[in-house]
Parts: C-alpha cells; structure tokens; sequence
C-alpha cells in the first residue's frame, strides 16, 4: 500500500454516522463551499455531512483529470490497464463490507441486496471491461481502387479524454462502475458526480482506487447537486470532452442543452416506464414470481422496473391475485435483518412524489389491490421513508399514472385479448426502455419481444445481464448503447490512417 493511500485513509474514512465525505481530486480529499447532510432514509437520522463543490473544486477535478491523461496514465498499454482494471476488482471484492456499508447506509436497501447485487457487479463490470477491452479488434481494411493503387486502411482507437460521468442513488456503485470501467479500460481519465442521495460508495471506491494502484488524478469525484451545483458545472465545463449520464430523462434532456455549445458526445441512459406482457399459456407461478421481483426489488426503485403488467383475460384474476398476494408478503425492515426483502424508498422528497401519484391513482379510478400507503412499521423506523408495495387495477394507458414513470414499487395490472393488442399496449408509451414477455410458446416469445420497442426485451426473466449485450433506450429511455463494444465505441474516437501500399 502506498504512503498516498496512508493519508488518504486518515481524511476519507470509511463512513461512520456522522462522517465528513470530501471531494477526491487529484488524490486528495478536497472541502467543498458548503456541506449538505446526508440522511438515512431507514430512520431519518443524520449519517454525513458532504462537501459541496464549487466552481473552484470542479475547475480543479477537471484539470487534474486534464493533467493525468499525460502522465504515466495515458502511455499504459492495453493490456496494462486491463490488469490496472482486475486489481481494482480484486480490491472492490476485498472491501466489500466497507462497500456495503457504504451502500447500505446511503439507501437503506437489504445488505443482502446490496452485498449480491450492488458490490458484487461493481468488481463484475470491471472484470468484464478488462476482458471486453483485450478482444477489441481494431477496423482494417485493404482497398484496392480500379487505377490500381492499394492501400491499407486501419483505424486506432483513442480515448475521448477527460470524461464526466454523473450517476443516479438508487444503484450507486452499480451504475458508477457500469460507466467507469470501459472509461478507464479505454484510457480516459474521469470526474465522476455522484447523486447528492448518495455519496458514500463513490467516496469510499476513490480511496479503493489508490489502493489498487490507480495514478492520481484518473478518478476524481465532487459532490452535490444538479442544478446551480457540482453537475451543472461540470457539464458546462469547457475542458469535458463527454459526458456520460444515468437519471430522469428530463435531466438528460437538461444535460443535452448544457453541452449543446461545445457539441460534446452525450451517452444516456434515462428513465422508464416498462410493461410486462403475460400470455394464458405462461407458467403462471414463474411469472407471477418473476413479475413480483421486476416490480418491487430494490422498493421498485430500478430504472428496469416493471410498472405496467398487461395480463391476458382469461388468467387477469390469477395474476392479480397471485400479485397482490406475493405484494404482502414482502418484508419492510431493517437492512441487516436477513429475511429483510425491501427497504424504504430514498429520500421524504421521492415518498412525497410517489405517494402524490397514489393519490392520483385513486382519483383516476384506481382499485387498490395491495398497499397504497405509507406502513406503519414501529421499531424507530417510522421517521424513515417507507410505503407500502402497492398494486393496482382498474386503469388503462389514458391514465397518467399508466403513463409516467412514479420509480416506486407500484404496477397496474390491465387486461388484453389479442397478442396484437398486447404489443400495441406495451408501445404506447413515450418511453422505451425494457419490456419482458412471460410465455410458454418461444416462438411467440421471440416475435413478441422482438415487436417490443425497447432497448432491452426479456423473455421469461427480467433484469439477467450479460454485460457485453447492448443496454440501453429508445424515446425518452435514452440515446445510445452501453455495454461491450458499445461502450469502447462511446468512449473512444477512431483515427483512420491510410498507408499507400
Ligand atoms: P436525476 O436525474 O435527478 O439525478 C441523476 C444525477 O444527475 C444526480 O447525480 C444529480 O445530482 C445529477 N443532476 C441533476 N440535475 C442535473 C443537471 N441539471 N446537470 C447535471 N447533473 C444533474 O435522477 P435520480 O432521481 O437520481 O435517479 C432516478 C432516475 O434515474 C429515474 O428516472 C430512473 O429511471 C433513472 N435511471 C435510469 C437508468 C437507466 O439505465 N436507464 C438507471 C438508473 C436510473
Ligand atoms: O445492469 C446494468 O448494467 C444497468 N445499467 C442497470 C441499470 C439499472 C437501472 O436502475
């Protein structure tokens, strides 16, 4: 371990309540203009003060992430930073309690989730980065012209530069590392914002950084908002050279006007409002199961999330019973309990926003089926921000709680006749990011999903990654593709050099 790391440690502790989270930048811990306090949405007491950055802090991110590109960082080879990209792996695994604290603390999701899901695929995608980056070929071609002259044609890879990248709360490190790992694997250096929701994991995987040997000033974080905040001015920035964003689609639509003056690439993943189809001949316990867990993990707080289940007639009863009934069973409580599956959602602010659609439900006609509240659930956990999972019928697509995107556990269950009206009901949406089908009869689980206008298209499961598949949305979901070659594509510009033979 380096005498870096030794000081580091002693200013960016692993979070204990309450801990000060300070920006990373150039291998220091840096103050901010102001602190803001991080609450635990599991209780509503206090567990950090985070150091806001200023205009000052982000010059300084950008520039140190500018200086690293020309150091030791930018003359790595290829296969320098795929073994840079396996030690940090190895590190994530070896820190995955701290993570998952981390993680936990910030979220208030089940460690169970968070140790399986969450740290398990931050060590994942940059396994998966050094492996996708040590394939890549390069495009070659040998041209022939018909006066006879030959030359060869290759194209080489370079980094986009300094890359900003600005994620979500509701899978911090997840979505973080998603974006990370292909923009160090192709040599970019980064300023990551992180959610002001969520601070903890992003702070603690800079110290990670260090320790697996990273040089200073590849990776530097700042903290705080969006808005009048870190985000904007990063995005505003003039030495950002990209940005890759995850979050509602109206920030994305903001994002896109900030760098809109310096035509900058823009990779985004948005928001969602994802229908399931269930066909009469599905396996109904696999789907009814399948469809419990693509609408209420992680309190439905994933943009994947499942909010709008259309059910064939002949079986609406069925599923709507067998949904609700899987909806009661769920276990709101503390995160370190075991048999804990959901927490409560993240912050007052999204309950107040979930809870005003609720609402909305009922006066558009909504029968509530299962939840529709806030529980009560004792415990010192009812200052915390917890609802109730929730399913409801009685709705169709005119209904505005049918048609956007409420990021809580909740669906409406609406029944369809014909497979045409099903993939018609599916689409009608502004958005376009994941859809599942739940069938017996693969053929027409393939040619239902490939109908579905989406970028991702399940069949009998739903939220199964292979992470050199193509992830991302169509509409308001998104522009662009993330995922194996994809994301060297996003996060690098080709040079063409053409030799006369
Ligand atoms: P958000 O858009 O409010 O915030 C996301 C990030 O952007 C945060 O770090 C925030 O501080 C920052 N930000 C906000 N305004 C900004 C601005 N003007 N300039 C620069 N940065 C700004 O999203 P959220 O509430 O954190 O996350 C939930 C949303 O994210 C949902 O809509 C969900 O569907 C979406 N999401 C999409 C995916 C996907 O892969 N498509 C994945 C996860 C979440
Ligand atoms: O699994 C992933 O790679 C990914 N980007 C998931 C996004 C989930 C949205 O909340």
């Amino acid at each position: 371990m380096s005498s870096q790391t030794t000081s580091l440690r002693a200013t960016v502790p692993t979070p204990q309540p309450p801990c000060q989270l300070r920006n990373f930048i150039g291998g220091q811990a840096v103050d901010g203009v102001r602190t803001f306090t991080k609450v635990n949405p599991v209780d509503g007491s206090p567990i950090a003060e985070v150091h806001e950055a200023g205009r000052h802090e982000v010059d300084r991110a950008v520039a140190a992430a500018r200086a690293a590109l020309d150091g030791p960082w930018g003359r790595m080879s290829v296969t320098e930073r795929a073994t840079m990209l396996r030690c940090i792996a190895d590190a994530i695994e070896r820190r995955t309690d701290d993570l998952v604290a981390a993680e936990v603390g910030d979220t208030g999701k089940p460690e169970t989730l968070a140790r399986d899901l969450d740290v398990a695929r931050a060590a994942a995608n940059f396994r998966a980065f050094a492996d996708i980056v040590s394939a890549a070929g390069l495009d070659s071609f040998l041209t022939e012209l018909p006066d006879g002259r030959r030359a060869l044609n290759y194209a080489v890879r370079k980094p986009l530069g300094v890359v900003a990248v600005i994620v979500p709360w509701n899978l911090p490190l997840l979505l973080l590392t998603w974006k990370l790992a292909p923009a160090l694997a192709t040599g970019n250096t980064v300023v990551v914002k992180p959610s002001e929701e969520t601070p903890s994991s992003a702070t603690l995987l800079a110290e990670i950084l260090v320790e697996a040997g990273l040089p200073v000033g590849v990776v530097n974080v700042v903290h705080g908002f969006g808005a009048d905040s870190a985000g904007e001015l990063l995005t505003t920035h003039p030495g950002i050279d990209g940005v890759t964003f995850t979050g509602e689609s109206s920030t994305g639509s903001a994002i896109m006007r900030a760098v809109a003056p310096r035509v900058r690439p823009v990779s985004f993943e948005l928001g969602g409002k994802n229908a399931a189809v269930v066909f009469a001949d599905a396996d109904l316990d696999t789907a009814i199961a399948g469809l419990a867990r693509s609408t209420y993990l992680n309190t439905g707080q994933v943009c994947l999330c499942t909010e709008r289940i259309y059910v064939e007639r002949s079986i609406f009863a069925d599923v709507a019973d067998g949904l609700a009934e899987q909806a009661a069973r769920l276990r709101l409580g503390r995160p370190e309990n075991p048999a804990t599956t959901t927490g409560p959602l993240i912050s007052p602010q999204h309950r107040e926003k979930v809870l005003g659609y609720f609402e909305l439900a009922r006066e558009e006609g909504a029968t509530v089926l299962a939840g529709g509240g806030v529980p009560t659930l004792g415990d010192g956990l009812d200052a915390g921000s917890w609802i109730e999972p929730t399913l409801w019928t009685g709705l169709d697509n005119s209904h505005r709680v049918v048609r956007e995107e409420i990021f809580g556990p909740v669906a409406a269950l609406i029944p369809f006749d014909t497979e045409e009206e099903a993939i018609a009901l599916a689409n009608d949406t502004d958005y376009g990011l994941a859809a599942v089908t739940w069938t017996s009869d693969l053929t027409r689980g393939h040619r239902v999903a490939q109908r579905m206008r989406v970028g991702m298209s399940w069949v009998n499961t739903w939220y199964l990654r292979d992470l050199r598949s193509p992830f991302g949305g169509v509409g308001l979901s998104g522009i662009g593709r993330e995922g194996g070659h994809h994301s060297l594509e996003f996060y690098t510009e080709p040079t063409n050099v053409c030799v006369q033979l």
